[in-house]
């Protein structure tokens, strides 16, 4: 993109002008920010409105991505990175005398994501811009995003997450394609004069749905895709005629009913009005975006729907928008007059699925009761795709009640909205090899069997340019000044580091960078741990969601057994670690609250205890999110992927670690396994348990965890240091309900559901090999070069590459 300092200096400062009558001294960051970033949109608005164009073009086919999570992260420096305009950018504000890094830290993080699948979603994009693909995203706005984290007293905190406070520059309003989606209502039949019967919902309750575009920037491409993303509103606004009777709380009820399904992302679902507000959620963004997408595919074949596969593919991102399903359904043939069949057909060809876990508590279920009062009218058309599918399972297996009973959409008072997932689409993926392998022979099996050709895998990745580019440009140089740019659209390239391995000086320079990404995460560390680390010490980073499976108490405890190794020999030899965790707990998840707790409170004891001379450090990073996120892959020397094998669908994390030349130490699960497939296992520390152990150990029931501690003293210590008070009596309450799950099993589970105890052992043998493996420095560069150079699978490009030719057949 063609970009003149001065007249971009000219427009930041006319915008201060004019929107706040403000000028370069008296304005206030919130306010430059928002300038900049609008000067900066104002200069792809051709490009934007060019590529909209496309929308309505006979011969150009259009993926969608439909996700209740995008977790975009700040939006100014990335847009600005993939624009080609950020250096210059930093000079216009430097000659302003205006500090780019206060500005950049003006912006909110958009947090519409819980984790992984949200941060996929934004990562794909990404790549489809950059890769000049017709691919676009459907989501919610919502209000307040994943709920700000605070420790307190050690504690997790939840606050809102008001993203919105500023405003968000980056987001245009299209109030004039606001759609409305229809709750409740009852379903009332009728015949036409021809006799065709014909069904309808009346006395609806409406919502209207408000879109507001985010554009989707591709490097250096001049490509813009967009993510629409919902508002809710009430169509009537409130009731000035209540409000006029004095009755305000009133007035405003149906106002704020319609704007709670976008107030909040994951509301919790523990009641039926949570689980109510949850599906109220899905559907209001799956039928706003359907009739999105049929409103552009009518302006270029009116009625005709024969063609709609052809123009439009919709990706469903996990069974958060399955509902879409049976909602295309009821459109096509409540209100276009299809026939049941050619609208299961144009159904079943539009739509794709996504599995992103096995987790059982995750594949959403929804009570009848809640579902066919909220959408009576889908709830029948479900009732009619089970009863047509199990016809279909009938022949095809005769006789076979019990697979019959399994395979049901609808069973138990529950719709399975995997179930439904599978039938009504035409390809069903999992995220990475080992993850399709277990749903094609354990999870989906009935569903294997009965429709091979719909599965295949896609192998999660990451898009380079945020994760290396932008977040670490002293590492990005290096590979630049190396190999040439071209990384940075082909990552396949980036095997061409691989002599470097070999190469003294290269490897000190590459460990003279990841030195100066530590120091600048220790100053961020002083600032908001007050805790001093040190930069010379092993950063050991495990950063994901709390999840007692991704197994942050294997790590705990492993860093209790080190205190305790030291507290016994003071003058033992010992390579200093940092251990650094960032994770948020879901509110309602009481273990792994527990947990946190149990991190923060070893690392107060730790931090301070001035007889293990700062031989360990214990972090734990408040409020873990995209950009603090950016700052903390790039420090990393050891990648903690511990999760029980078989239990992490992929990972993504692992990949950036891994581009920033990190090395992994982790179970073969997941991604994992093809990391390490990249890498060589001699390049990571690989322990534990496998997937098929674990499936076998758990069919025969044949682990005990009492019988292993009994061998296992070190541990054992580490156990009882829950509950006899030796990390603080005020604890105990918190850390006994821990201890009591591994040793006894509580609520109906096994003890020692995710084999903590089982893997201890060699979890702390790998953990030993990457301390004194850490003490060769150059063999260690090495590790990390050859890391950095095998990286190249694991880009969001090749991903995406493969979704387009592979399911969704767009160039
Ligand atoms: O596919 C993206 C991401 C994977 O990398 C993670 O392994 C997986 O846990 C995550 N899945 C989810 C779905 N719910 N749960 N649990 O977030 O998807």
């Amino acid at each position: 993109m063609q970009f003149n300092k001065e007249d971009f200096k000219k427009i930041v400062l006319d915008r201060l002008d004019k929107d706040y009558g403000r000028n370069i001294e008296s304005a206030t960051r919130e306010e430059i920010y928002y300038s900049v970033s609008r000067a900066a949109l104002s200069s792809i608005w051709s490009s934007w409105s060019e590529r909209n164009k496309d929308l309505y073009k006979k011969d150009s086919k259009q993926a969608y991505y439909f996700s209740a999570e995008f977790l975009m992260g700040r939006a100014m420096s990335n847009n600005l990175v993939n624009l080609g305009i950020l250096e210059g950018v930093k000079e216009v504000l430097n000659d302003l005398e205006v500090d780019f890094n206060m500005i950049e830290d003006t912006e909110s993080d958009a947090g519409l994501g819980n984790g992984g699948l949200g941060r996929l979603a934004a990562c794909f994009l990404d790549s489809l811009a950059t890769l000049g693909l017709h691919g676009h995203g459907y989501g919610i706005r919502y209000k307040y995003g994943m709920f700000k984290q605070k420790i307190e007293n050690g504690y997790q905190v939840e606050y809102p997450d008001n993203w919105l406070h500023y405003d968000d520059p980056w987001s245009v309003k299209r109030e004039a394609d606001s759609v409305e989606v229809n709750f409740y209502g009852h379903v009332d039949s009728f015949t036409d004069e021809n006799g065709k019967l014909h069904f309808r919902t009346l006395n609806t309750e409406k919502v209207t749905a408000v879109p507001y575009d985010m554009p989707i920037i591709g490097y250096g491409n001049d490509i813009v895709n967009t993510l629409r993303l919902w508002e809710a509103h009430s169509p009537d606004g409130f009731e000035l005629q209540l409000f006029n009777k004095e009755m305000y709380n009133e007035s405003v009820e149906k106002k704020n009913r319609a704007e709670d399904i976008s107030r909040v992302l994951y509301p919790s679902d523990l009641g039926p009005s949570g689980k109510t507000l949850r599906l109220r959620q899905q559907y209001f963004f799956s039928s706003a975006s359907l009739y999105d997408i049929i409103r552009k595919y009518k302006t270029i074949y009116g009625n005709d729907f024969s063609h709609f596969h052809e123009k439009n593919v919709i990706q469903l991102n996990d069974t958060h928008p399955v509902i879409a399903i049976p909602e295309l359904m009821r459109i096509l043939i409540d209100e276009e007059y299809l026939d049941w069949d050619t609208a299961w057909q144009v159904c079943s060809k539009t739509f794709a699925y996504t599995n992103h876990t096995i987790l059982a508590e995750a594949l959403e279920k929804w009570p009848i009761d809640i579902i066919s009062k909220l959408l009576p009218r889908i709830y029948q058309i479900i009732e009619e795709i089970n009863r047509r599918f199990m016809s279909f399972v009938n022949s095809a297996y005769p006789g076979d009640w019990d697979r019959a009973q399994r395979m049901s959409i609808v069973s138990h008072g529950v719709v399975k909205m995997a179930w439904l997932a599978i039938a009504g689409t035409f390809s069903v993926n999992g995220v990475a090899a080992l993850h399709t392998e277990i749903l094609k022979n354990h999870e989906l099996k009935d569903w294997y069997e009965l429709f091979p050709e719909k599965f295949n895998n896609k192998t999660n990745g990451i898009t380079q340019r945020r994760w290396l580019l932008k977040s670490n440009p002293e590492l990005a140089s290096f590979i630049t000044k190396n190999i040439g740019d071209k990384w940075i659209t082909e990552f396949s390239e980036m095997e061409k580091l691989l002599p470097l391995a070999n190469d003294s000086k290269a490897l000190k320079e590459l460990m003279e960078i990841k030195h100066t990404k530590k120091v600048q995460l220790a100053e961020y560390i002083k600032e908001h741990n007050g805790v001093d680390v040190d930069p010379n010490s092993i950063f050991d980073i495990q950063i994901k969601r709390l999840h007692e499976y991704k197994r942050q108490l294997l790590n705990v405890f492993h860093i209790m057994y080190l205190y305790n190794r030291i507290k016994e020999n003071p003058n033992m030899d010992f390579v200093p670690r940092t251990f650094i965790f960032g994770a948020k707990a879901a509110s309602g998840y009481a273990r792994a609250k527990q947990i946190i707790k149990l991190i923060t409170r070893v690392g107060e004891v730790i931090n301070n205890d001035k007889e293990i001379n700062n031989k360990i450090k214990v972090v734990f990073i408040e409020n873990y999110n995209v950009s603090v996120a950016e700052k903390l892959f790039p420090a990393c020397d050891l990648s903690e992927q511990i999760s029980t094998a078989g239990k992490e669908a992929s990972g993504t994390g692992n990949m950036k670690f891994m581009v920033n030349g990190a090395v992994t130490i982790g179970t073969l699960d997941g991604a994992n396994v093809e990391i390490v497939e990249e890498a060589g296992v001699q390049n990571a520390f690989i322990f534990g348990l496998k997937a098929d152990q674990i499936q076998e150990i758990n069919s025969t029931h044949s682990y005990n965890p009492l019988a292993e501690l009994s061998i296992n003293k070190d541990l054992k210590l580490v156990i009882d240091q829950l509950t006899n008070g030796y990390f603080g009596t005020d604890c105990i309450n918190d850390f006994k309900p821990i201890s009591d799950s591994l040793l006894y099993g509580v609520d109906g589970n096994r003890p020692d559901p995710y084999y903590v105890i089982k893997d201890f052992s060699e979890y702390c043998v790998a953990q030993d090999m990457a301390s004194r493996a850490f003490t060769d420095k150059e063999s260690w560069a090495k590790m990390s070069l050859i890391n950095i150079a095998k990286s190249g699978k694991f880009s969001s490009d090749r991903t995406i590459n493969q979704y387009a030719k592979e399911i969704w057949k767009i160039s």
